[in-house]
């Protein structure tokens, strides 16, 4: 007899998972399935999941062609089952090609091709809908996104639109999503929700358009490029009762969310300072610095710094004003400092992408101040310190992958709730509108590089 053996969460089992079991007993005679425990996913940072491990349990079980159901408790525990079941060989999807490669010591592993899209009955589940979400862009944030939504439970992503259709259809193979579209309104006609993750100028336009069609929208950063397009967008969402959200991913980690929190607790007294800094070295030939308007490191970087000083001191700041740091003859900024003025605060917000600095969080408190190290935006820690080294306290925290899969979360429960959190559509708004004073041009305060060779540094 050969014993085969697959794991998975299996919440809202549907045809996918079907499909796998049945498949995988199909290359055996018995057919063992781990289902994850509440714990092990939290471990393993898969967000999500609705039901408990006793109702995804007797789901499987349910099912003919499975023989027996397991727990599947902790990392490592594949190979203890393999070795104490006597498996003949360990099945999975193939979103997880290589992933189990190192099982191969102990039976044969097989991954098999997983289902394209599911079906829409299970989609229109009262109780349990699972959200149809396709993306808008193919480059490599759109692939990190797809890495990241395996991770999360209640999505399915079914395809990808790109105007230049040959990257659509590699995107789509490499994937393996159920289509692939030129066009956006055939595109849309096949999702409930979009994940936009174009270039920069095309936001706005896709997401009005996208939220005109009845469809959810996530939106990358930034999400217009002014403020009253971020309104209009807000104001379009709520008349067609959607959900419209900018993937700010740092504003939904559990690490971020508790040092806001605890900045806010009065344990550091008030706050009077906020300085946040994020560089990034890229080629001078990058997207990010070639001569378009929509270049430059305030727009690709200052969403990071302007959430924190946002979330911490709101956004009835009195005054702004920039230095940046440019190549002679480019359009791109290369660093900039903005200072934001507020009664009785004040804010420093540091972005670069031709100079590199350290990309730390420092709010500064009337008691002792919030320290968070780089990379703080993707926070796994932060400190409070006072005068008194003794009174100091250290929080560590999961960011779990690249973090995308948070935001992805929050989107999808702001779509079960119905509800937009206002504070975020005044976050976007307000970030919008520094990008647009930035890039009028009049409060900024010009440094240029002088003429000389491409700098020596190749990016990292
Ligand atoms: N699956 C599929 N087609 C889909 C969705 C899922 O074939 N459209 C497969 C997955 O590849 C996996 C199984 O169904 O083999 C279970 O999927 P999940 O419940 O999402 O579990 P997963 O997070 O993949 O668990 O130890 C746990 C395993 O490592 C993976």
């Amino acid at each position: 007899m050969r014993k085969v053996i697959t794991y998975g969460t299996f919440d809202l089992l549907h045809q996918g998972h079907i499909n796998l079991l049945k498949r995988a007993k199909a290359s055996g005679d018995y057919l063992i399935v781990g289902v994850t425990s509440a714990n092990y996913d939290r471990y393993r940072g898969k967000l999500n999941v609705r039901q408990s491990v006793s109702e995804r349990m007797d789901a499987v079980r349910k099912l003919p062609f499975v023989d027996e159901v397991i727990v599947e408790e902790y990392e490592g525990q594949k190979i203890d089952d393999i070795i104490r079941l006597h498996v003949d060989a360990f099945v999975i999807g193939s979103d997880w090609v290589g992933r189990f490669d190192y099982l191969k010591d102990y039976c044969e592993v097989i991954y098999l091709e997983r289902t394209r899209g599911i079906s829409s009955t299970q989609l229109r589940n009262a109780k349990h809908p699972i959200i149809r979400m396709g993306v808008v862009g193919t480059g490599r944030i759109a692939n990190r996104f797809l890495q990241e939504s395996k991770f999360v439970s209640g999505i399915t992503v079914e395809g990808v639109f790109n105007i230049h259709e040959d990257s659509a259809k590699r995107f789509a193979e490499k994937h393996e999503l159920a289509f692939y579209e030129a066009d956006y309104d055939r595109f849309l006609d096949k999702i409930n929700a979009v994940y936009i993750a174009s270039p920069h100028d095309t936001h706005f336009a896709y997401a009005k358009h996208a939220l005109l069609s009845g469809k959810n929208v996530l939106c990358e950063k930034p999400m217009a490029f002014s403020g009253d397009e971020v309104d209009e967008l807000f104001s379009i969402a709520e008349a067609q009762g959607l959900i419209l959200m900018e993937a700010i991913k740092t504003a939904y980690c559990p690490g971020f969310q508790r040092l806001i929190s605890c900045a806010k607790s009065g344990k550091i007294g008030d706050i009077v300072g906020v300085d946040a800094a994020f560089t990034k070295l890229v080629p001078m030939s990058s997207r990010e610095l070639r001569d378009d308007p929509y270049s430059g490191s305030v727009t690709e970087l200052i969403t990071y710094p302007l959430l924190a000083i946002f979330r911490l001191l709101g956004t009835d700041y009195e005054d702004l004003h920039f230095t940046s740091y440019y190549r002679k003859g480019h359009v791109a900024d290369l660093y900039t400092r903005l200072i934001l003025d507020y009664p009785g605060a004040a804010a420093l917000a540091v972005t670069g992408l031709g100079v590199k600095s350290e990309g730390e969080l420092i709010i500064s408190g009337t008691r002792g101040y919030v320290y968070v190290p780089a990379p703080w935006w993707k926070t796994e820690y932060f400190e409070l310190r006072y005068e008194d080294p003794s009174e100091n306290e250290k929080n560590f925290y999961k960011f779990a992958g690249d973090g995308l899969r948070y935001e992805l979360v929050e989107f999808i429960s702001q779509i079960l709730s119905g509800k937009m959190p206002a504070e975020s559509q005044t976050i976007s708004r307000a970030i919008a509108d520094v990008i647009a004073v930035f890039r009028a041009g009049k409060r900024t305060r010009v440094l240029l590089r002088p003429d000389r060779e491409r700098p020596s540094v190749s990016g990292t």
